[in-house]
């Protein structure tokens, strides 16, 4: 089953019938208009969090990767600056938003009952929820995986994806469509680099071939290493945005202003 075709469950791919040319019609405008729902609900998104000057990251990556870690070592380089929220998505639990919250960060968690990717209506609830005027981050964290969220914009200004060390240097090869999809590139879990054979100048090369000038940022997570040189790129778009840098309407056309 196509990822994109899954969509909320009352409106799920099981229930169209599937045979023939006319029920791959069906599907086909099911997804379309389960896409152009979900684009007019990021279009309400991004207005309000323009209008409220607060910048708004959606983090993709495989589950393990680093997501939470590297969300938590983004928040311990900028809350003496910066006023930070963060969006948890997942299938089930709350253990993410759970360890966001004990350190003091107001987080939201979204539950997508099987959804493999946050859509942009369960966003507009979960920032029902944060007071934006007291905000200048929020981080969204999507269910881990490398592609059902790219096909779905949120309202951000920018998706961010981290592929970790040990899933090797192959993934952009593997995974097009997410390194082209977003504007920044973690590679974490640099410190365990000498146990696996992870060819960086290979996979920045496979990168760049995909998304020419996309910055690439390696650190680790949980030592800190490399963390400064990322936090000053999420703090540039801050200031950016302060200042009224225009970064776009949708995810393919946000420039790198950092
Ligand atoms: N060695 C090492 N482990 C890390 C690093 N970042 C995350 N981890 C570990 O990887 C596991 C998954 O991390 P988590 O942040 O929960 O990943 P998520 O599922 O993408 O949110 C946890 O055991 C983390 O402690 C890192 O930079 N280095
Ligand atoms: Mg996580």
């Amino acid at each position: 089953m196509h990822p994109r075709l899954t969509g909320p469950p009352d409106e799920g791919v099981a229930r169209v019938p599937c045979e023939g040319r006319d029920a791959l019609m069906v599907r086909i405008d099911l997804e379309k208009s389960i896409l152009d729902r979900n684009d007019e609900a990021a279009r309400v998104n991004r207005v309000r969090f323009d209008e409220k000057h607060v910048l708004v990251l959606d983090l993709l990556s495989s589950p393990g990767s680093g997501k939470t870690s590297t969300i938590q070592a983004t928040i311990e380089a900028l809350r003496d600056r910066y006023r930070i929220a963060v969006i948890e998505g997942d299938i089930a639990s709350s253990v993410d938003a759970d360890k966001i919250k004990a350190g003091g960060t107001p987080a939201v968690q979204i539950n997508t009952g099987g959804l493999c990717h946050l859509e942009a209506q369960m966003i507009q609830r979960a920032v029902d929820a944060l007071d934006l005027d007291a905000l200048d981050l929020v981080i969204i964290e999507n269910v881990g995986n490398l592609v059902c969220p790219v096909d779905f914009y949120l309202g951000e200004h920018a998706k961010v994806m981290i592929l970790s060390v040990p899933e090797g240097d192959d993934k952009p090869l593997k995974y097009p469509g997410i390194f082209q999809a977003v504007r920044a590139v973690i590679v974490n879990k640099i410190d365990v680099k000498p146990y696996f054979t992870f060819d960086e100048p290979v996979f920045r090369d496979h990168v760049q071939q995909l998304n020419p000038g996309v910055p690439v940022f390696s650190l680790s997570a949980t030592s800190g290493e490399g963390v400064q040189a990322w936090t000053e790129w999420v703090a540039a778009r801050i200031e950016g945005l302060r200042r009224g840098v225009d970064l776009s309407e949708t995810p393919s056309a946000v420039g790198s202003i950092a």
